[in-house]
């Protein structure tokens, strides 16, 4: 079941420590057009973490826009967010749905043919393919670029809406939404951009104007 809006997803950017810019960034892409804010925190602790979250939800609402969380469900229980975003070292799937009410949102990162058809199995909301593209802002744990083939391929098999992630930008974000991505999450695109509202505005036009093989 859909329970929002997955076309552009805004995936906080963890390198970003100063609160005032952090927040800057983050209401530029609300006005921009984000539908989806994914807060994701590598290096906070737990309290740090928690009062972030906390901030961002309080954002997030003025706009009206869902967000999630990163990894950590007690983070996402602690302060009722939309939801949560999982990899495959995470908790599993079914403990995680127990966990949280049923309306809210789970999304699994996947890189492979195998883990994509595991995931058809399992009750998440999207499934997020990564690496689409080369990305320095992940380094750990990171596959091989799947690049646009390795997408259809996977768009081939998956029963999961798809969002796509990693070294998107509105130069390829265009083939990703043609080739029939239900949405793509992006870091650096908005929070790197020298104006993240226009660019923003510029992915939002991409998921918006393309139509799509579908
Ligand atoms: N997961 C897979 S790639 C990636 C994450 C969090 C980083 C995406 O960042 P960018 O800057 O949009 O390439
Ligand atoms: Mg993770």
């Amino acid at each position: 079941m859909k329970k929002a809006d997955y076309s552009l997803m805004y995936v906080t950017d963890d390198r970003i420590t100063d609160d005032r810019l952090f927040i800057n960034i983050l209401e530029a892409s609300l006005k921009g057009g984000a539908t989806i804010i994914q807060l994701r925190e590598k290096n906070l602790d737990t309290k740090a973490f928690f009062r972030r979250a906390k901030k961002v939800k309080c954002i997030c609402k003025k706009y009206e826009v869902p967000f999630i969380i990163n990894d950590r469900i007690d983070i996402a229980l602690a302060v009722d967010a939309n939801g949560v975003h999982l990899g495959q070292k995470d908790l599993p799937i079914a403990v995680a749905r127990k966990l949280l009410e049923k309306d809210k949102i789970i999304g699994l990162s996947i890189s492979n043919i195998q883990e994509a058809v595991a995931a058809n199995h399992e009750e998440i909301d999207y499934i997020g393919i990564s690496p689409i593209f080369n990305t320095v802002t992940k380094t750990k744990d990171l596959e091989r670029p799947l690049g646009l083939d390795g997408f259809i391929k996977i768009k081939q098999i998956s029963t999961k809406p798809m969002i796509c992630i990693g070294g998107i930008n509105k130069e390829n974000a265009v083939e990703i939404i043609h080739n029939g991505a239900d949405g793509i999450a992006v870091i650096s695109a908005i929070s790197q951009a020298r104006n993240s509202e226009t660019e923003t505005r510029n992915l939002k036009n991409i998921t918006c104007q393309t139509g799509t093989k579908k």
